[in-house]
């Protein structure tokens, strides 16, 4: 699915600002069709933004089930005998979307994005009624997992993931328009040799009329928009002299344009593809960008914030890639879902290096949020996680990789985050999942991220990964407050890590940290205990000749569900939620900024 573009033959509005929203507490909406009709008890709601603590009632900000938002839309004059497409570049975790009486599209999933085409519902010149219901429910059948409990008081929705359930329209939505022949996906890999850098190129169109279809041309621009090579055909390679290559730190983009082309020799459709020159390989324990060693430096993160919860945010986007670049990062990981669209362009651009996640979060419980601690549940059994829910992890993964394939920014695919791992039921659902994911993208090395219950030498997945990656929390739940104790077993779990003679990041390491709180002697919580267990572990690492990485958890504190360990949300943050720096903040910038 390409994104909305406004190009010589395309047109997009976007669909943001204020929707009428209305909880649906009884679950009643869908029986009482009230798509037919303006919302009725409506109040007004952003897209994008999570609705959970845009209002000052606990009755949202708690609500589980169906939410109900609509907008009317006044479709341009000049989109007469257009193609109209409905896009959505995501609802959490799943919607269904009507125009007018009709229903037009329902998606699983809540972070990628889904679309559908209504050219015969909607006028040029007349108005739409846009209708969408999210649901926020998790399941065992779902990506997240999650239960709902009855409770005499309600539903009560239980996750194992450690981050608030933010739901809602995350992203924007588009309304746009193509020609009836019109470009469906376009594909590149690019590679290297030497000066010369090439860029291999596959597309797909719909909507021809004749058997041969359109012919299809391609134009490759400079970064100063200069013409640097054309090709012709529905796929082929184009060679670029002295390629200016993508890098972390560069982010140089070339932009490909894709024409299709009528009998008569008109344009029926151009859409334009950046592409960043580069190539990702893995090398005994080295990652390697372009052939060189890479050490990735930076951060999991969340897409959190106060108010907006998980909408997507410019001022935000920007103002967190400035502290990257403050601080010395050079990459981060989308813990724990696939980010904005947005991001991955910004990434691209700011040459921000990313190591790209599902959202299959919580699978695990043995944990409780990162916590150590049984839930209760089996984590892999027929009446839990089954493969009903690795169907729609295999269709997770399928999304992400076809959203995300030609970021340059994107150099590794995490197929999970901390599931169990060490236990026969894990390897079985697993296997398939990285040989499903390795087919889809055989250009990029695949992971999963391990956490400790799973320790060298008990984990049964890490076996079909490219990379290992470690969740390690040595001096924060794990020897709390003794760091001598905590470095010995670290280094001697890495140590057993290095054996397997791949490349280890460690993708979260860190302590909750209550900014403010100073201790002299370091203790668990202050500012200084949090410097002194970074400094513990990268004392660690540099003894490690395998660790390809550190990224700490987490950039910035984030919100989770309400729980006696959490104070105010999870504080591992090195920024505050609002962006200020903790003490960590400074210790990591004289390590980062000094390494680079
Ligand atoms: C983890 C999880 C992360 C948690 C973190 C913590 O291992 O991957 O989602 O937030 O630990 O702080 O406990």
């Amino acid at each position: 699915m390409l994104r909305p573009q406004d190009t010589a033959t395309r047109e997009r509005r976007p669909l943001t600002g204020l929707w009428r929203f209305r909880l649906d507490r009884a679950g009643e909406g869908r029986s009482a069709e009230w798509f037919r009709r303006p919302l009725a008890q409506a109040q007004e709601m952003p897209v994008p933004a999570s609705f959970n603590d845009v209002t000052a009632d606990p009755a949202v900000r708690d609500h589980v089930g169906d939410v109900w938002y609509q907008t009317t839309m006044r479709v341009p004059r000049g989109w007469d005998g257009q193609r109209v497409v409905l896009h959505f570049e995501s609802a959490t975790h799943r919607a269904t979307a009507w125009v007018n009486d009709t229903e037009v599209i329902s998606h699983e999933g809540g972070y990628t994005p889904f679309e559908a085409e209504v050219t015969d519902l909607v006028q040029a010149g007349d108005e739409a009624r846009i209708t969408v219901v999210v649901n926020n429910t998790l399941s065992w059948q779902s990506i997240p997992p999650g239960v709902v409990e009855d409770t005499p008081e309600g539903k009560r929705l239980r996750y194992f993931h450690d981050f608030f359930n933010y739901a809602g329209i995350h992203r924007p939505v588009w309304l746009y328009t193509t020609g009836r022949c019109h470009l469906t996906d376009v594909t590149v890999v690019t590679a290297l040799a030497g000066a010369h850098g090439s860029i291999e190129f596959r597309t797909e169109v719909s909507g021809s009329d004749g058997t041969d279809g359109p012919e299809v041309r391609v134009v490759l621009r400079d970064a100063d928009g200069t013409e640097i090579a054309t090709g012709r055909g529905a796929s082929g390679t184009l060679t670029v002299a002295n390629v200016h290559r993508w890098a972390p730190g560069d982010g140089y983009l070339y932009d490909l344009e894709i024409q299709l082309i009528g009998d008569a020799g008109e344009l029926l459709d151009s859409y334009h593809q950046s592409v960043g020159v580069r190539t990702v390989a893995v090398d005994g324990t080295r990652f390697l960008i372009n052939g060189e060693p890479f050490y990735f430096t930076g951060f999991g993160k969340h897409e959190d914030l106060a108010v907006i919860g998980k909408g997507h945010n410019d001022a935000f986007l920007v103002h967190d890639f400035e502290l990257l670049k403050w601080i010395g990062a050079n990459s981060f990981r989308t813990s724990h879902y696939p980010y904005a669209e947005a991001v991955l362009d910004y990434a691209d651009r700011q040459g921000i290096v990313v190591i790209d996640e599902t959202a299959a979060v919580g699978m695990n419980m043995g944990l409780g949020g990162g916590i150590l601690g049984q839930q209760g549940y089996t984590t892999f059994s027929p009446e839990t996680i089954n493969e009903r829910t690795r169907d729609g992890h295999a269709q997770a993964i399928r999304e992400l990789v076809a959203r995300d394939k030609n970021h340059p920014s994107v150099v590794l695919w995490s197929i999970a985050n901390e599931p169990e791992s060490h236990t026969e039921g894990a390897e079985r659902y697993f296997k398939p999942l990285f040989e499903l994911t390795g087919q889809l993208d055989p250009t990029r090395p695949v992971g999963f991220v391990n956490e400790v219950l799973a320790s060298h030498g008990k984990c049964r997945v890490s076996q079909f990964g490219d990379v290992v990656m470690l969740n390690r929390y040595y001096g924060w739940y794990l020897h709390t407050g003794d760091l001598e104790t905590a470095e010995l077993a670290w280094e001697q779990e890495l140590k057993g890590w290095a054996g397997e003679g791949k490349p280890i990041i460690i993708t979260e390491y860190g302590a909750d940290t209550y900014p403010g709180l100073h201790s002299l002697i370091p203790q668990p919580w202050s500012e200084e205990y949090q410097v002194e267990l970074l400094d513990m572990n990268h004392r660690v690492f540099d003894r490690v000749d395998a660790v390809a990485g550190e990224q700490v958890w987490a950039f910035a504190d984030f919100a989770t569900a309400s729980g006696i360990v959490r104070v105010g949300g999870n504080k591992k943050g090195v920024f505050t939620r609002d962006r200020q720096p903790k003490s960590a903040a400074h210790a990591l910038r004289r390590r980062w900024r000094k390494a680079t």
